[in-house]
């Protein structure tokens, strides 16, 4: 990334200013992603969405081609075309073209879209193929954290993935840092947003949604939660580590 810190500050002001993404700090998501990851365009002054970071295919086999190019093409795409929307229509309502007894309604369409949106952003950025950055094991600073707060790495896995696997409904599993304490933390979200806990910095997160695994595992959660843990991007999970704690 070459992007400087006041970029990141830039894309901070555009998301904080659309008003908080759900429960995690807008300031979080901006430190973690650059500007062109978070596809804010200001030219448009709408959202955009980035392009996958690596083809489609590249995660096979333990994410497939077509679970990646309709999760993102078509999922991803539909949370993006909510979050501007949900913008528009606030903006809107605060120019007085607008009915005000809806403010409810797109405030919560601008939570969930936005947080959809940052979550795949993340999601997607956070996975490499297995062998070129994707599987292996946290290096350095990260590795360490995770071995004093979870006890081991195998701990720390044993925990993600119950947590991602008991999720009601649709969501997330999360490992987030907590600037408060400095602790590390599993988390889960339900639906995009919910759940999480305001502050937090996420690191890791794995879509638990049946859209992200149900045409090649259909109900088997675990197992494609197992497949995941092959792809995670150990390198850049660390990197975000270091913007948290930095
Ligand atoms: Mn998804």
């Amino acid at each position: 990334m070459s992007d400087t810190a006041i970029d990141r500050r830039t894309a901070l002001g555009t998301i904080a200013g659309a008003a908080a993404l759900g429960a995690f700090a807008a300031r979080s998501a901006a430190s973690l992603l650059s500007p062109a990851e978070l596809g804010w365009n200001a030219e448009s002054g709408e959202y955009d969405l980035p392009p996958l970071p690596y083809g489609y295919d590249a995660l096979e086999p333990s994410i497939d081609e077509q679970t990646m190019r309709i999760h993102h093409d078509k999922h991803h795409a539909g949370y993006v075309k909510g979050l501007n929307k949900a913008v528009t229509e606030l903006r809107k309502i605060r120019e007085g073209q607008g009915d005000l007894g809806l403010i409810k309604h797109w405030s919560r369409e601008l939570s969930f879209h936005g947080s959809g949106h940052v979550n795949h952003s993340l999601f997607w950025a956070g996975m490499a193929p297995a062998g070129q950055g994707g599987g292996g094991y946290p290096e350095g600073e990260l590795a360490k954290r995770i071995d004093r707060d979870f006890g081991t790495f195998e701990q720390f896995v044993g925990q993600f993935k119950a947590a991602a696997n008991a999720v009601e409904g649709s969501g997330w599993g999360w490992l987030v840092h907590d600037p408060m304490s400095g602790h590390l933390h599993v988390l889960q979200a339900e639906k995009h947003q919910n759940l999480t806990m305001t502050g937090v910095t996420p690191l890791l997160g794995v879509d638990v949604w049946e859209h992200a695994y149900y045409l090649k595992y259909q109900n088997r959660r675990g197992d494609y939660l197992d497949a995941f843990m092959n792809v995670v991007n150990w390198p850049e999970i660390g990197r975000r580590y270091a913007a948290a704690v930095g």
